[in-house]
C-alpha cells in the first residue's frame, strides 16, 4: 500500500491554522530557525525489518492483523512511515530473517518509495534450518574451529547481500556468554572472538564499516563475551579504522550513565550509531522517549556537542536506527512514535545555549547550568518537528493521519486479518 501525496496535504490543510500559531510562538525565541529547521529536515532513522511485525515474549506472542509477510511488503511499510514523516528513508534488514533474493527488483521498489538500504544485520544468535553446526553454546567465539568457520562465513555472506543493495555496514550483535561460573575462559572467548572478527574484517569492502554491538546479559545470564562498550571498544580499536561500537540503549545495566559513554565514543571517533528503544528494566525495547526522555536529551546534547566538536555531519556521520519490539502497539504506530521522539530530542539539544552552558561549567555555576539544559528540555519543539515534516513534503501529524486514512485496516483488507512477519 502506498499513501497518495494530496491525502496527506488535505490532512494537514485542515490542522494549518493551528500548527501556524503553534510554530510561530515557538519560533519567536529561536535564534537560528532556519539551521535548526534545515537540520531537523536532513535528519533520518532507519527502520529494522524485524519491527514491523508484532514482538513477543518468551510466554507468547499476540499477532496483529495485516502484518506485512513478505521483505516487500516490509519496505512497503517503511515506504508508509517514511511518505508520512520523512524521516525514515532507510531499512535495516536482518539476515536471514529478511533474505533478499531478488536484490536487483527489492532495490528497484525501494527506489521508488524513496527508501535506500542501511546496515545489513547478521544472526548467528539462532540455529538456522540446514545449518550443519549449533551456536547453542556460542558462534565466533566458540571452541570448535568448524562453528566459528560457519559464523564467520554467514557474516561474508550478509555482507554480499548488503553489497548487492548498497548497504555500507555490517551490524554484529553476538549472544556468546556463559550461563555458568566455570562454563569458559573468559580471555580465550575473547581471543577466540577477536580472530573470527578479524576475519569478517578483512573481508569488508573498502568502503564499508564493522559495526560491534554490546549486550549486558541476555540471552547469556552469568557472562556475555561482548558484553559492554569497554570490551566492544577494545574489539574495535584492534580490528582497525572501519570497525566501531554501537550503542543499543537498551543494553545496559540499570541508571547506566549512557550519555557519558557516548561522549567518550564520539570523542575517539569510535562511535557507530544507535540501536534506539527505551527500558524500564532491561533490554525491554520499548517505545523511544516512552520511559525516559530526559536520558535521550541528554544523550542528545552530547551528540550534538560532541559532533559539533569534531565537524561531523550530524544526519550522516553515524548510523541512527530503531531496535524495539512491539508487542501491544500497531508496529507502525509505534515506529512513528519512536521517530518523533528521536527527533523530539535532537530538537531540544539544538536549541541548547552552548557558549553560555561552556561559561557555567568554566565558572563551576552548577545551578546554571542545569538551568540551561533545562530551558531546552522543557521547550515544547513539536511544531519544529512538525514545520521540518512539512517542508519535507510529509505530515503536521503522522499518526493523526495514519489512522485518518484507516491505513492499518487497508493493510488488513489486503494482507489479511492472520499474518506474521519474521523477526524475534
Ligand atoms: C539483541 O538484543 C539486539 O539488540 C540485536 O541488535 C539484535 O540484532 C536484535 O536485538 C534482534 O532483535
Ligand atoms: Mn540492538
Amino acid at each position: 500500500m502506498q499513501i497518495e501525496k494530496y491525502l496527506i496535504d488535505e490532512h494537514n490543510h485542515q490542522l494549518s491554522t493551528k500548527h501556524q500559531r503553534n510554530f510561530e510562538h515557538v519560533a519567536a525565541d529561536i535564534n537560528n530557525l532556519d539551521g535548526v529547521l534545515t537540520k531537523l529536515q536532513a535528519f533520518n532513522v532507519a527502520i529494522p525489518s524485524w519491527a514491523l511485525g508484532t514482538g513477543g515474549t518468551r510466554f507468547g506472542r499476540f499477532s496483529g492483523g495485516g502484518e506485512p509477510g513478505s521483505l516487500e511488503e516490509k519496505i512497503e511499510d517503511v515506504g508508509v512511515i517514511h511518505a508520512l514523516n520523512r524521516s525514515s528513508n532507510s531499512i535495516s534488514l536482518h539476515i536471514p530473517w529478511d533474505i533478499p533474493d531478488n536484490a536487483s527488483s527489492i532495490k528497484q521498489l525501494a527506489t521508488q518509495l524513496g527508501l535506500h538500504f542501511d546496515a545489513v544485520n547478521s544472526n548467528t544468535f539462532q540455529d538456522q534450518k540446514d545449518a550443519e553446526h549449533s551456536y547453542k553454546f556460542g558462534s565466533l567465539h566458540h571452541v570448535d574451529k568448524v562453528v566459528r568457520a560457519q559464523a564467520v562465513e554467514h557474516n561474508i555472506q550478509v555482507i554480499n547481500y548488503g553489497k548487492e543493495l548498497g548497504s555500507k555496514a555490517l551490524s554484529v550483535w553476538l549472544s556468546d556468554g556463559s550461563n555458568f561460573p566455570g562454563q569458559l575462559n573468559f580471555r580465550e572467548a575473547f581471543q577466540r572472538t577477536h580472530e573470527s572478527l578479524q576475519e569478517i574484517y578483512n573481508a569488508l569492502p573498502h568502503d564499508w564499516k564493522i559495526w560491534i554491538e554490546y549486550k549486558p546479559y541476555e540471552p547469556n545470564f552469568y557472562s556475555t563475551t561482548i558484553g559492554d562498550w569497554g570490551q566492544s571498544l577494545l574489539l574495535a580499536n584492534k580490528l582497525g579504522d572501519k570497525a566501531a561500537t554501537l550503542v543499543d540503549l537498551g543494553h545496559h545495566l540499570p541508571n547506566t550513565n549512557i550519555e557519558q559513554i557516548v561522549s567518550l565514543l564520539l570523542m575517539e571517533g569510535k562511535l557507530a550509531g544507535f540501536h534506539f528503544n527505551d527500558s524500564k528494566y532491561g533490554d525491554d525495547d520499548l517505545t523511544v522517549g516512552s520511559i525516559n526522555p530526559y536520558q535521550l536529551f541528554l544523550i542528545f546534547n552530547e551528540l550534538v556537542e560532541g559532533m559539533d566538536a569534531r565537524g561531523m555531519a550530524h544526519a550522516t556521520s553515524i548510523g541512527w536506527m530503531i531496535d524495539a519490539s512491539h508487542n501491544v502497539k500497531d508496529p507502525i504506530e509505534d515506529l512513528l512514535q519512536s521517530v518523533q521522539a528521536i527527533k523530539i530530542a535532537y530538537a531540544q539539544a539544538l536549541l541548547i545555549d552552548t557558549p553560555a552552558l561552556k561559561t557555567a561549567q568554566q565558572n563551576n555555576d552548577v545551578a546554571l547550568a542545569q538551568e540551561i539544559l533545562q530551558q531546552a528540555y522543557r521547550t515544547d519543539v513539536r511544531p519544529l518537528i512538525a514545520e521540518a515534516s512539512l517542508r519535507e513534503g510529509g505530515s503536521l501529524d503522522p499518526i493523526g493521519a495514519y489512522r485518518k486514512l484507516d491505513v492499518r485496516n487497508n493493510l488488513i483488507k489486503e494482507r489479511g486479518l492472520k499474518t506474521v512477519a519474521t523477526g524475534l
